[in-house]
C-alpha cells in the first residue's frame, strides 16, 4: 500500500537530514513533497494547504535556527498527516436498551456485503450479537452472498422480498424480540451515483432511523473517493467512512483527502477479502506508513510523552550516565523500564537494546519485564549500584527471593552487563537516533551497523568471575 507515495516522501524528507538546512532547500524539498501528493492522486487543494501549513511552520517558525531542524521538520509533515486524516473514534457506540442499527452504503463493488460481514464478525468477536439484513435488493445475487458470509462466520441473516424499508423496519423488529445488540444494514449500491439510489437510501435513513451511517469507499478510486463521500455525506450525514482495498496498490489519494474534502473521518479499513481484514483506522500509524518512517512516528509521541513525565532528577540522572559520569544501575535499569511499562509500550519493551535477548520468543514482554523486576526487588541497594559484586550465594538468595531459577538471575546479569554500555550510547542520543536505533534492532535483531553489538547466545566458554569483571570494570573506567 502507498508505496510509491511513502518512497517518493522518504526521499524528500531524507534530504532534510542530510546537508545544512536553508530556507531555499526546505521549499525544493517541500516541492518534492507536493509532487509525491499529487501523484498520489490527493485531492489539489488538499495537497496545496498541506504544503502551505507545512512550510508556514518551517520556515515561519524559523525552525531552522532551532535545534535538530531536520527532525523538527519531519515532526510537522507527521503532525499535520495526522491532522489531515484524524482526529476519529474506532469505537462502534452501542444502545444498552436497544438494538443499534448500522446501515451501510456506497457504490456497487465497492465492498459493502464484505465489509458487513467484517464488521459483524468483528463484533461477535467482542461477545456482541450481531444480525445481518440483506437489504439490497437489486441484484438478486446481493442476498446469496450476503447468505453465504452470514453463514461462514455463523452470523443470521435477516431477508425477505419486498422493498428495502420494510426489510429494514421488520429487521429491526426481529433483532428486538431475538436480542441481537446491532443490526447491520446491506443496501444496495449503483456503479455511478444516481439520484434513484440516493432517494432509496434517504428513504432507509428517514423511516429506520439508523444509530450509524457509514460510507464504505473503495481506496483504489483514489481521489474520487473523497468525491464520492461528499456527495453521499450531503444527502446522509455520515458517521463515518470504510476504506476498503488498502490491501491493493492504492496510491494514498482517497486516505489523504477523504477527512480534508468532507470532514468526515475514516474510521475503518480494509486490508483482504478475508472476513477477519478490517483494521480501525488510526491517522499516527497511516501516517507513518505515508512517510515510509514504519510505525516510527508513533513512537516517537510516545517517547516524548515519557520524556516529558520525567522528573528534574531522572533528567539530571540520564544526563550524568550520558557524560560517563556515573554507571548505568540496576535502579536505573529498574526506572526506565517500569516507565515503559506504565505507558503501556508493550511492543516496544521487546524491541529496546538487550531486551530481546533478556527473554524468550514466546514469552510476553511485560511477563518478562515483571520477572526481571522482582529479581531488582530483591537485591539490596548495594547490588543495584555494583551487580558485579553479585555471587552464586547472592545469586541464589536473589533466585528464591524473586521466584525464578539461579540461572535466570545469571542469564539476566550478563545481558544487563552487556546492556550498560548500550544504554549510555543511547542516553546520549537524539530521540530521533534513539528511536531509529529502536526499530532498526528490532527489525534485523541486530544494531545498526557502526553501532555496539550485543552478543547473543554463541559463549565463550569461560565464564568471567564476578571479581575478573569488576577489576575489568576498573581498568575501562581507568582507560577513560
Ligand atoms: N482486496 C480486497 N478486496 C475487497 C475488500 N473488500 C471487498 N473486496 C472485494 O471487492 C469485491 C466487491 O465486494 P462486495 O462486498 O460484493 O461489494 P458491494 O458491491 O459494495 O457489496 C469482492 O470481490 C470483495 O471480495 C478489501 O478490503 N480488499
Ligand atoms: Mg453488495
Amino acid at each position: 500500500m502507498f508505496d510509491s507515495i511513502s518512497k517518493a516522501l522518504k526521499g524528500a524528507l531524507d534530504k532534510f537530514t542530510r546537508g545544512k538546512l536553508t530556507a531555499d532547500n526546505i521549499r525544493e524539498g517541500l516541492r518534492e513533497v507536493r509532487r509525491a501528493f499529487l501523484e498520489a492522486d490527493v485531492n489539489f487543494n488538499v495537497t496545496n494547504d498541506f504544503i502551505a501549513r507545512v512550510e508556514a511552520q518551517a520556515i515561519g517558525q524559523d525552525v531552522i535556527s532551532k535545534a535538530k531542524p531536520s527532525e523538527q521538520i519531519i515532526q510537522i509533515v507527521y503532525n499535520e498527516l495526522v491532522q489531515l486524516m484524524g482526529p476519529v473514534d474506532p469505537t462502534i457506540k452501542l444502545h444498552k436498551d436497544r438494538p443499534t442499527v448500522l446501515m451501510m452504503c456506497g457504490l456497487q463493488g465497492a465492498g459493502k456485503t464484505t465489509t458487513c460481514g467484517k464488521l459483524a464478525l468483528r463484533l461477535q468477536k467482542e461477545g456482541i450479537r450481531p444480525l445481518l439484513v440483506a437489504a439490497d435488493l437489486q441484484r438478486p445475487a446481493a442476498i446469496e452472498q450476503l447468505k453465504v458470509i452470514g453463514q461462514q462466520i455463523g452470523v443470521p441473516v435477516y431477508s425477505e422480498t419486498s422493498d428495502p424499508v420494510t426489510v429494514c423496519q421488520k429487521a429491526v423488529e426481529f433483532a428486538k424480540s431475538n436480542s441481537h445488540q446491532v443490526v447491520i444494514l446491506d443496501t444496495a449500491g449503483r456503479l455511478q451515483i444516481d439520484e434513484e439510489l440516493m432517494q432509496e437510501l434517504a428513504q432507509i435513513d428517514r423511516k429506520v432511523r439508523p444509530d450509524e451511517v457509514y460510507l464504505v469507499v473503495d481506496a483504489m478510486i483514489g481521489q474520487e473517493a473523497a468525491n464520492v463521500s461528499k456527495v453521499f455525506n450531503d444527502r446522509l450525514a455520515l458517521n463515518g467512512v470504510i476504506l476498503t482495498k488498502l490491501d491493493g496498490d492504492a496510491r494514498g489519494g482517497a486516505a489523504l483527502s477523504v477527512k480534508a474534502v468532507t470532514g468526515v473521518p475514516i474510521k475503518f479499513i480494509g486490508m483482504g477479502e478475508k472476513l477477519q481484514a478490517l483494521e480501525d483506522f488510526r491517522p499516527e500509524g497511516m501516517a507513518s506508513r505515508i512517510m515510509g518512517q514504519g510505525d516510527l512516528m508513533g513512537l516517537v509521541g510516545k517517547m516524548q510523552t515519557l520524556q516529558q513525565e520525567m522528573t528534574e532528577e531522572e533528567r539530571a540522572r540520564h544526563e550524568r550516565i550520558a557524560k560517563g559520569e556515573k554507571d548505568f544501575t540496576l535502579e536505573d535499569f529498574r526506572g526506565y523500564f517500569v516507565n515503559l511499562k506504565k505507558m503501556g509500550i508493550k511492543e516496544m519493551i521487546g524491541s529496546l537494546p538487550g531486551m530481546s535477548e533478556m527473554m524468550t520468543e514466546d514469552q510476553n514482554p511485560e511477563e518478562a519485564l515483571s520477572r526481571m523486576q522482582g529479581m531488582i526487588d530483591s537485591m539490596p541497594k548495594k547490588e543495584h549500584r555494583d551487580p558485579d559484586i553479585i555471587d552464586q550465594s547472592r545469586r541464589k538468595r536473589i533466585a528464591a527471593g524473586s521466584g525464578v531459577q539461579p540461572q535466570e538471575v545469571t542469564q539476566f546479569l550478563k545481558q544487563f552487563s552487556q546492556m550498560r554500555e548500550i544504554m549510555r550510547k543511547m542516553l546520549n542520543m537524539s530521540m530521533w537516533q534513539r528511536i531509529r536505533m529502536m526499530t532498526s534492532l528490532s527489525k534485523m535483531g541486530a544494531l545498526s551497523p557502526g553501532g555496539p553489538q550485543i552478543k547473543t547466545k554463541g559463549d565463550t566458554g569461560h565464564r568471567k568471575s564476578p571479581r575478573e569483571r569488576a577489576e575489568e570494570r576498573k581498568k575501562k573506567k581507568k582507560r577513560k
